[in-house]
């Protein structure tokens, strides 16, 4: 069986390496679909948090704590950049993974689109899956904010809103910048149509999820495809396990519940995206209409725990 998966960062990780697990027993292909929403330009370097989490942790190369960046990591680099005072300070490149940094840009500056690019990386860290970002084009997520100097609105790019800020500025409006004229990536669409399921991670709805889903031929091929869809709830019993998606939601006017997100991502049959939503077993009195509900629990604590959460969910699709 050939299964898709639409995923973040450390959510969509963690969710991958259960799939992984259950794919190993039962010969399964997976295939990521990245969120590359939260790139950015830093010191003249191309970083792309989400597609790194999803490496770094199915290469074994992740630090567990942060869920970003390299295990064993050193920061002289950081601190060498700081001394000479060069901006931005509020965001940490370590040293280990300044080199998968000058790897990329040095790629991308010579024309390879990014899906060569990941793909050139996995041939280190063998993450055992196909990894694809969403798209080849510039997709950055920004966010709407007030101006520090009470002169309007003004859009700030996700890192500056979500590390610079840790979120605290209220958000107006995520824009998600180049979606209009995205196309999917190199394998995206091929992937999605030959899938046999689709799997929305728990990830982050609002910055992980949407960006993905805002490529519009990628949406167009999930939403009208023959694979069932099921999203798995990373809400449990009102609150995000990790992080800050209840900023995030409060934003677009959604309750941090996992019956909010699942309406928030709604029925394939009019005009949303899934046919079944996994909610942890706390969350069972979930309703959302025109989906099939299901709950088991919903916590990732190993691998083990989170191919039985990926059983749960194919049972959900029909194709257990
Ligand atoms: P990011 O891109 O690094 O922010 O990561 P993702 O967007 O992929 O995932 C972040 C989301 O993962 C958070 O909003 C959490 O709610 C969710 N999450 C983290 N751990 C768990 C878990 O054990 N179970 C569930 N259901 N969700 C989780
Ligand atoms: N998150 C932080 O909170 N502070 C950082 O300095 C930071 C640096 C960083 C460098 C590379 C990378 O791949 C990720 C990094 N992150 C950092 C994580 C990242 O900003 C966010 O958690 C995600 O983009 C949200 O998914
Ligand atoms: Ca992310």
């Amino acid at each position: 069986m050939r299964i898709v998966v639409l995923a973040g960062g450390i959510g969509g990780a963690r969710f991958l390496a259960g799939v992984r697990a259950h794919a190993r027993a039962t010969g399964d292909e997976v295939t990521a679909v990245v969120n590359v929403g939260d790139d950015v330009w830093m010191h003249g370097l191309r970083i792309t948090p989400d597609l790194d989490s999803v490496m770094y942790t199915l290469g074994g190369g992740i630090d567990p704590e942060r869920g970003w960046g390299r295990a064993g990591e050193t920061w002289t680099v950081k601190e060498e950049l700081a001394k000479y005072g060069t901006e931005p300070t509020w965001f940490g490149l370590g040293d280990r993974d300044i080199a998968t940094h000058l790897v990329r840009t040095r790629m991308l500056n010579a024309g390879y689109p990014l899906s060569a690019v990941v793909t050139a990386l996995c041939d280190r860290w063998q993450p055992g899956i196909t990894m694809l970002p969403a798209t080849d084009d510039r997709l950055e997520t920004h966010v709407v904010v007030a101006a520090e100097d009470g002169s309007g609105d003004q859009a700030i790019h996700f890192q500056e809103w979500w590390v610079r800020h840790r979120a605290a500025l209220p958000a107006k409006q995520f824009r998600f910048v180049g979606a209009d004229t995205a196309k999917p990536a190199a394998g995206v669409l091929d992937a999605l149509q030959a899938a046999d399921m689709v799997l929305l991670a728990p990830s982050n709805p609002v910055v992980s999820i949407a960006p993905v889903l805002a490529v519009s031929a990628l949406r167009d091929v999930l939403v009208s495809g023959s694979a069932p869809v099921v999203g798995v709830s990373p809400i449990i019993g009102g609150s995000p396990v990790r992080g800050m998606a209840d900023k995030c939601l409060s934003a677009v006017n959604v309750a941090c519940t996992a019956e909010g997100v699942g309406r928030l991502y709604g029925t394939r049959t009019d005009g949303g995206v899934l046919d079944g939503w996994l909610v942890d077993s706390t969350d069972a009195a979930t309703d959302v209409p025109g989906v099939r509900v299901a709950a088991v629990p919903l916590w990732m604590t190993d691998d083990d725990a989170t191919a039985a959460m990926v059983r749960a969910a194919l049972e959900l699709g029909g194709r257990a």
